[in-house]
């Protein structure tokens, strides 16, 4: 059986890479520009750069095998009758949800701000699930479609480690997907938080999935 070295050990990849997707959690402007709602929340936004060429040599050879790409974005109705006040209140940054900032109103689907960065926009083909939560899987059609689509495994990427990406981490795992975190495919504002989230997702012999480089993937996937 083909695998990809990873820890906490190597990760099973299914026969002919049947069921196997990437998904790339919320690499949209809102996070990774100043303006966006990770800057008015008081981060330091060029911190997750770092991953966009990574994630681009996963999503090129995902394309070239012809396996599925999930896109994720994390959103709300214009009317924020998705967002609840718990959510729009908190924070209290210069700007909020809602509110009208550079790049169009935060974290409002439509918006500018709201876009996928074009360095990783999606296919017309490639499915795009815009999200209310941190977690993917809350309130959206992703299982179901991935049901349909016969996924069984996910290597993840995206942004912010231990908000976004390992929420949906765990709600797969919890629905018996065999979820695998690309190491430097993700990305944090806090550096402390990115390498703790890598440990307890591994840790117990792999409790939520493994974790394993891109260039690990890449060579699996290309032998
Ligand atoms: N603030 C932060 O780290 N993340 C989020 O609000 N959303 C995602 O992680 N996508």
């Amino acid at each position: 059986m083909p695998t990809i070295p990873a820890q906490p050990y190597d990760y099973p990849l299914p026969e002919n890479n049947q069921g196997l997707a990437l998904v790339i959690i919320d690499m949209q402007r809102d996070f990774l520009e100043p303006g966006g709602f990770g800057d008015s929340l008081g981060n330091d936004v060029m911190l997750l750069q770092a991953i966009v060429p990574t994630i681009g040599q996963l999503l090129a050879v995902f394309r070239r095998l012809g396996l599925p790409v999930i896109h994720t974005q994390e959103g709300h109705q214009p009317d924020l009758s998705d967002c609840p006040p718990s959510k729009r209140d908190r924070g209290q940054g210069s700007l909020t949800i809602g509110d009208r900032g550079p790049m169009g109103r935060i974290l409002v689907l439509g918006e500018a701000g709201n876009q996928i960065i074009p360095d990783l926009s999606p296919l017309p083909d490639e499915i795009v699930i815009p999200k209310p939560g941190k977690g993917a899987f809350y309130n959206t059609p992703l299982e179901s479609i991935l049901k349909e689509k016969g996924v069984t495994h996910l290597i993840i990427t995206g942004v912010t480690t231990e908000v976004c990406v390992q929420t949906t981490m765990r709600e797969a795992n919890d629905r018996g997907y065999e979820c695998l975190l690309v190491e430097d495919g993700t990305e944090s504002y806090f550096p402390e938080f990115k390498r703790a989230t890598l440990e307890m997702v591994r840790a117990q012999g792999g409790i939520v999935g493994w974790t394993a480089s891109s260039g690990a993937i890449l060579a699996a996937l290309q032998s």
